[in-house]
């Protein structure tokens, strides 16, 4: 059969779909109709079934935010990554809240989106950790939530499982510190003048964000790159 929208007679933000008689119908392309946007990589359309950047609608962010959605095991969005140094993670307290870094390669999502993220749902939380010879631990949260700007995007992270150690429970319930915002109890220092943006209670044994060159620590261990994602369970 002719495919008469091969024409493409329909207007930006249509769909042509071809009728059984013939004709066509143009169609609004659901991606144009902000209720139906995706609002994190869970709910990204089933076609969509590559890694890599998407642009996601939040509820409270009206002009989209791209993320990098890693689909192995559903779909994650990816929150944090590091690889190879090339990243500045020695950050303020307003960089952590907006995010930065590159999407491809290391960054921080940002904490404001975490928390419109997790404040929408209910998330898990996953950590891959790579060792200096190569092998892949992993830590996953069955709850990660993350309070807003006046809680000083206080975590919740519970219900470990993994191969890696939890030592991710010394960060639940933790308020989020940078060099320029000491949220720690620790008195006289601040966690994060040392080890970069995290949620520290004192500042424990756990630096995903700290310099490169000082080396990222799960518990005693050393590891050479970590990602950590979050995906929608409800
Ligand atoms: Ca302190």
């Amino acid at each position: 059969m002719y495919d008469i929208c091969l024409g493409n007679p329909c207007k930006p933000g249509e769909i042509c779909e071809n009728k059984k008689d013939g004709g066509v119908v143009c169609v609004k392309d659901k991606e144009e109709i902000h209720e139906d946007l995706p609002e994190d990589c869970t709910k990204l359309r089933k076609c969509k079934n590559e890694t890599g950047v998407y642009t996601v609608y939040p509820s409270t962010s009206d002009n989209g935010l791209d993320v990098f959605c890693s689909i192995t095991n559903g779909s994650w969005t990816v929150i944090q990554r590091r690889t190879d140094g090339s990243e500045n993670f020695r950050r303020t307290w307003v960089h952590y809240e907006n995010g930065f870094g590159d999407l491809q390669n290391e960054f921080w999502l940002g904490n404001k989106y975490l928390h419109v993220l997790t404040s929408s749902g209910s998330y898990k939380l996953s950590v891959e950790l790579v060792d200096t010879n190569g092998s892949m631990y992993y830590a996953e949260y069955s709850t990660f939530t993350i309070g807003d700007a006046a809680s000083n995007y206080t975590s919740t992270i519970n219900g470990y499982s993994g191969n890696a150690g939890n030592y991710m429970s010394s960060t639940n319930g933790r308020y989020f510190s940078t060099y320029d915002h000491d949220n720690d109890v620790y008195d006289k220092v601040n966690c994060a003048s040392k080890y970069n943006g995290w949620w520290y209670h004192w500042c424990s044994n756990l630096f995903l964000n700290e310099d490169f060159s000082d080396g990222l620590r799960w518990g005693g261990t050393y590891f050479r790159t970590s990602q950590m994602m979050i995906q929608r369970t409800t």
